[in-house]
């Protein structure tokens, strides 16, 4: 038996049926935070190819926010389920590491041990003999034994389209969808056609593998499973009902158990959301680091984006501040920003400086084309001006010593707290990396004109690198802080509090 079906096939096999579940069931959750698809580059209501919800979408922009238009799923269909996007996200990252290290493992085993010759075809005739195949399985029969090497003429064609093209596939358009490779490099989300386009792929290549999963399952249990279940599972060559019946139920627990494995998950992750998160965040942040934490975006320089891709319609995630929550905001609005201030200093230097939006606007503009990725999943593409974050901190002198990170604050209030707290200032922490990001600016000016009230008026940050979340709008204050345990939940900033998203998450 340990030529056909070594220990290691079996082991990858059966981590890869784990992690695909990982992955299929964090991928819905991800899918449920913005249950909508689109061909364009833009999320533009209406003009989806497909929808999970029946919520009608407003046509107007910023009555609506993306937070909004998130479904619920079961715990037992998603993972985690009942919108948690940010540890949806985490899983996908964790499921997407393990897997492709995995994969990685088979592959290179399968070449080295020659096991491939069983999967990839090498002969034309593999089309006819597949074809007769097909016309057996659509007759609802099956194929005679004998036609198994140990795979017949369909199976090797599946398996080496599964392995070698659909799994690439979702490798590359998952990758699309990272923000850091999207500002990082540009061009390769133009590849697909736009960032929504790589996402419709990266559904339907899922589909295909759900599908997939289905079918393989199933036949393992239809197609000779006398002769097969206790061949694959047992090692054992013989027709005895006694090995097909202790095959059966071998192979049926551990499907059994992985199930249970993967719903366990999703309740573990609600049990205790922060639990989960640290863990989450602990596990894949080596990863991050290696892959995606030092890619700096290259929007302003690459120009890949055009004004021929500006987007018709910007989703909102926030609305703008009430007269409850913000007084103050909107009487400067009312003013027009004449004695509206952004404050600049904090707690590590001894001088606060207050500028106004005309002072903001004589310093050196910074602009360019670039996608907004939020991290629900919808994209907008718009020309950004204003005034790098860096020159703004550069006017409180040089960096005091133990500042580490920088503190945005707006006038607005967080949507929604995880535990149904009062709601929390909206606040953002940001690393010293993304600081000095030339793409990181306050930005005052969205295609050529000033903001609007609900994109963040008059100043909201943009880091081109990260998600959206990031991107405090309605901005009131910017300071230089030594770290951020001490503020909010001590996670990084509201969406990481009542999202749990990792702090820089970049997944
Ligand atoms: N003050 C404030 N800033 C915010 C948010 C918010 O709720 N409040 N949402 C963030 C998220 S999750 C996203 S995706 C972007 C959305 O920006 P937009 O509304 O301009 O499209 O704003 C970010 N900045
Ligand atoms: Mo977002």
């Amino acid at each position: 038996m340990d030529v056909e079906f070594p220990l290691w096939l079996r082991t990858t096999h059966l981590l890869n049926f784990l992690l695909l579940g990982i992955l299929i069931r964090s991928g819905w959750e991800i899918l449920a935070s913005l249950p909508r698809l689109w061909w364009r580059n833009d999320a533009k209501p209406g003009t989806e190819w497909l929808r999970f919800t029946r919520q009608k979408l407003p046509t107007e922009e910023g009555v609506y926010t993306s937070l909004m238009d998130e479904r619920s799923m079961s715990p037992l269909l998603a993972l985690p389920g009942r919108e948690n996007i940010g540890l949806g996200r985490h899983w996908h990252g964790l499921g997407v590491m393990l897997w492709v290290l995995n994969g990685l493992v088979y592959v290179v085993l399968l070449f080295a041990t020659g096991l491939w010759k069983r999967i990839i075809p090498t002969s034309w005739d593999i089309f006819p003999q597949a074809w007769e195949s097909f016309k057996i399985y659509a007759g609802f029969g099956t194929p005679a034994l004998e036609y198994f090497q140990p795979y017949d003429a369909l199976q090797m064609l599946t398996y080496t389209a599964v392995v070698f093209v659909l799994a690439p596939l979702m490798i590359l358009t998952g990758l699309a969808m990272a923000p850091a490779i999207r500002s990082r490099f540009p061009w390769y989300v133009k590849i697909f056609g736009g960032p929504q386009v790589a996402r419709s792929l990266h559904f339907i290549c899922h589909a295909l593998f759900a599908i997939f999963i289905i079918m393989h399952v199933g036949l393992v249990f239809l197609v000779h499973p006398e002769y097969n279940l206790p061949h694959m599972i047992l090692g054992i060559e013989a027709n005895e009902p006694q090995y097909y019946a202790q095959g059966f139920t071998v192979a049926l627990l551990t499907i059994v158990v992985v199930i249970a494995i993967l719903i366990g998950l999703s309740y573990w992750s609600l049990a205790d959301r922060p639990r989960a998160q640290r863990f989450l965040v602990a596990v894949t942040e080596p990863a991050r680091k290696v892959f995606l934490n030092w890619m700096r975006s290259r929007m302003s320089t690459q120009k890949v984006f055009t004004e021929k891709d500006l987007s018709e319609y910007h989703w909102t995630n926030g609305l703008p501040p009430t007269e409850d929550e913000s007084p103050q905001w909107l009487q400067h609005r009312e003013n027009k920003w004449a004695d509206w201030r952004l404050e600049v200093g904090g707690e590590l230097n001894e001088t606060t400086i207050e500028l106004s939006l005309d002072e903001l606007k004589e310093m050196p503009k910074q602009q360019y084309i670039a996608v907004h990725s939020c991290m629900q999943g919808w994209t907008a593409t718009s020309k950004w001006a204003g005034v790098k974050l860096q020159d703004v901190l550069a006017l409180l002198g040089p960096r005091p010593e133990h500042a580490n990170y920088v503190l945005i604050e707006s006038h607005g209030l967080a949507q929604v707290m995880y535990d149904n707290r009062p709601r929390e200032p909206f606040y953002a922490v940001i690393p010293l990396r993304d600081v000095y990001e030339d793409d990181t600016i306050l930005a005052y000016e969205r295609n050529d004109k000033p903001l609007d009230d609900h994109l963040g008026a008059p100043l909201r940050l943009r880091v081109e690198s990260n998600h959206g979340y990031k991107m405090v709008k309605w901005v009131r204050k910017i300071s230089w802080v030594a770290d951020y345990e001490h503020i909010g939940d001590g996670r990084g900033g509201t969406r990481e509090d009542s999202a749990m998203q990792a702090f820089n998450g970049r997944i």
